[in-house]
């Protein structure tokens, strides 16, 4: 029977992933790899929380108090979620949005689970001497025992090897998620089973849960597009676009412009809102701009685990077989109804 909860109980990330460690939902190994992430982002939110009082907005090349070179923020965080995910010991290799290969973590530091991390640090970090929202995004890929060993391959290459050959999203995705840097710091996840957010409590340093088994809108009347580059859109999501503003095909209620150039800001906003965020491919970038293994993945997984679907516009994000790590996919993600409707435009025009 479930013990009667008293009042003084509550349920932080720690207390869930114990949950579900017990449940036999996930391996001790896995509970690990987040909690290491979840010690990163309470790290990055302090760091982003205090940028401006401790001069760490601004570009590289700025001096800091010791006349070290600043580095940029997003530097910084690329350091703090390297070592936190290293140290954790359950870690195997690590591809990050801040490192051109991706990196194998010391022997010395590994124990056991050899999971395979993406990331990016600090997304849409060029925001933050505005100080609008930012965010840390995540996945986690189920290990594997056999890499590509090519002998006269260098190591980069054979890492990259590794990554690309193991991280299939569809089928490799232990857990994916994202941390939001805004008026408060929230830790969205999934290990699949359902989505769950938790809320950083800055009294005792803990992610407490808040958002229980989020379940987007089926529909929303909200887009998030950056239509400065309409004119690069291929015509079918330039149609899409106009039929969302159109007063009679919406009973003189047209659909609402949000976009404040953060992913997971916009992403967050739109799981529980509902609607459709989207960053199609352009005639200057025909894949567009966002990266498959660290951003369109875990943004998917997310969206569909709420129940709703990641697109590229022509196939599911989640079923892209990926073919370099820093690959590049269009993004159209959101409630089903809505990117269904997306695709009602963009499949009919292939
Ligand atoms: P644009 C930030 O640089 C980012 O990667 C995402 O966070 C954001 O959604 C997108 O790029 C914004 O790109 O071209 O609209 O400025």
């Amino acid at each position: 029977q479930t013990k009667q909860q008293n009042e003084y109980e509550i349920f932080t990330l720690t207390t869930w992933l114990f949950k579900l460690e017990k449940q036999g939902t996930i391996n001790n190994e896995l509970a690990v790899v987040i909690s290491s992430i979840a010690l990163a982002c309470k790290q990055i939110a302090s760091l982003v929380n205090r940028a401006g009082i401790s001069n760490l907005t601004g570009v590289a090349g700025a001096q800091n108090v010791q006349g070290e070179d600043q580095k940029k923020l997003d530097v910084v965080s690329n350091e703090v979620f390297k070592n936190c995910l290293s140290t954790s010991g359950r870690t195997g290799i690590l591809a990050s949005e801040e490192e051109d290969f991706p990196v194998a973590v010391d022997i010395a530091d590994a124990y056991s689970g050899n999971y395979i991390v993406c990331f990016d640090p600090l997304d849409g970090s060029s925001n933050i001497d505005a100080g609008i929202s930012v965010g840390s995004i995540w996945g986690v890929y189920e290990p594997s025992e056999e890499c590509p060993m090519d002998a006269h391959d260098d190591a980069n290459k054979l890492m990259e090897q590794c990554v690309v050959n193991v991280c299939q999203p569809g089928k490799d995705l232990a857990a994916a998620g994202y941390c939001l840097y805004s008026s408060s710091t929230i830790m969205v996840l999934s290990v699949g089973t359902g989505v769950f957010g938790f809320t950083l409590d800055p009294m005792i340093g803990e992610f407490v849960l808040t958002h229980k088994d989020v379940k987007i809108p089926e529909v929303g009347k909200i887009y998030s597009f950056n239509e400065g580059n309409n004119d690069l859109w291929d015509e079918s999501v330039q149609e899409y676009i106009k039929s969302l503003k159109s007063p009679e095909k919406w009973d003189g209620k047209p659909y609402s412009s949000r976009y404040i150039g953060s992913l997971v800001g916009d992403f967050h906003r739109t799981l529980l809102y509902g609607g459709i965020y989207g960053y199609p491919g352009d005639k200057k970038n025909k894949n567009g701009k966002l990266r498959l293994l660290y951003e369109c993945a875990p943004m998917s997984y997310l969206a569909e685990q709420a129940g709703g679907l990641g697109s590229t516009g022509t196939t599911r994000v989640l079923d892209v077989v990926p073919e370099a790590v820093h690959q590049r996919v269009p993004l159209f993600v959101g409630s089903k109804k809505e990117v269904e409707y997306l695709e009602s435009f963009t499949k009919k025009s292939k």
